[in-house]
């Protein structure tokens, strides 16, 4: 099994190795890939390094997966050329996530729907995938009537680079590029990514749309307020749920505690809830907060944290890996 690692060097390539490394991945031969001035650098897979091939290379070698995450551009570029030679090609990026055609994988909710035939598969955008995580569950229960989520996200979706400006921030030091446009730390950005036409950034377009597309239904109504806090261990939700059918509140807690991905922490008397600081390194969803909205019936609301990295990215793209392995579908 050849796994070709596309973006090796960035942020969510290096939890995708540990995520490989700790889940014992049964790879034999990995391919790092990375931009033209990371060729030749070693990356170290269990113990035994790996030199960084240019994008060509890693095409001709014709490894069964490709994990991506190098960014849209790149992935329209060369997803379909690394699917042209036989590679599945599990992407990371919003490229292909909303095409009629690409399946748009949470595993625990929608791997069924993989076949041989997908050759690039979407893996979910961070913020989508612990939301889903939880309605998914509730929605075959209670049926979503309407969702209204606001973020609190991590820097580290934005990447490297605003890691650094968030450190340079709380050094007090100002030798780095900016990438927000204004400080992040002691601040909240409602913005992450950009501004589309109607007003709604890129990120809360993904929340609107993707949800509907993983769970198969496109019969509740769901609206996002995206926030960048300065924050790294994970993307925490504030989630407001409306029901069609009345709920039970311990029943929803047994439901999530059952649900597989999920962890329930919610004991508010002991001060128990969802923090990044806890869900950082975690491949879990956790879920907290858990309370009727008592504005209107049929409505609760939650707290929902996650790595981003992890459950939101790589393990996420990972466990599609998995499952493509364990159902013989490459
Ligand atoms: C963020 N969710 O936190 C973004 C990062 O579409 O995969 C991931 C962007 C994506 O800014």
């Amino acid at each position: 099994m050849k796994v070709a690692l596309i973006g090796a060097t960035g942020m969510v390539g290096q939890v995708m190795l540990k995520v490989l490394e700790e889940r014992n991945f049964p790879l034999t031969e990995l391919i790092p890939v990375a931009s033209e001035k990371s060729v030749g650098k070693v990356i170290i897979f269990k113990g035994k390094e790996y030199k960084v091939v240019s994008m060509q290379t890693a095409i001709d070698m014709k490894p069964e997966i490709a994990l991506f995450s190098a960014g849209g551009t790149t992935s329209l570029e060369f997803a379909p050329k690394f699917a042209a030679a036989g590679t599945t090609v599990i992407d990371n990026s919003s490229a292909w996530r909303m095409e009629a055609d690409k399946k748009l994988i949470v595993p625990e909710i929608n791997a069924k729907e993989l076949t041989k035939e997908d050759k690039i598969i979407a893996n979910p955008n961070c913020s989508t995938i612990q939301l889903v995580m939880v309605l998914h569950p509730l929605n075959l229960k209670y049926n979503l009537k309407r969702v209204i989520v606001s973020t609190y996200q991590s820097v580290t979706g934005t990447g490297k680079n605003a890691v650094d400006q968030l450190n340079a921030e709380i050094e007090g030091t100002n030798d780095v590029a900016k990438v927000y446009p204004y400080e992040i730390f002691k601040n909240a950005l409602p913005q992450c990514d950009v501004f589309s036409d109607d007003d709604y950034t890129k990120e809360e377009i993904k929340l609107m749309t993707e949800p509907k597309k993983i769970l198969g239904d496109h019969t509740f109504n769901i609206t996002a307020t995206a926030v960048r806090v300065p924050v790294q261990g994970g993307h925490s939700e504030s989630v407001n749920i409306e029901f069609e059918n009345d709920f039970d509140l311990d029943e929803v807690r047994n439901i999530l505690s059952n649900t597989p991905g999920v962890t329930v922490l919610d004991d508010v008397k002991n001060n128990i809830y969802p923090m990044p600081l806890y869900a950082e390194g975690k491949d879990e969803v956790f879920v907290g907060r858990i309370r009727k909205d008592f504005s209107q019936p049929k409505t609760l609301n939650m707290w929902i944290v996650a790595d981003n990295l992890r459950k939101g990215a790589a393990t996420n793209a990972v466990q599609i890996a998995e499952y493509l392995l364990e159902n013989k579908l490459v």
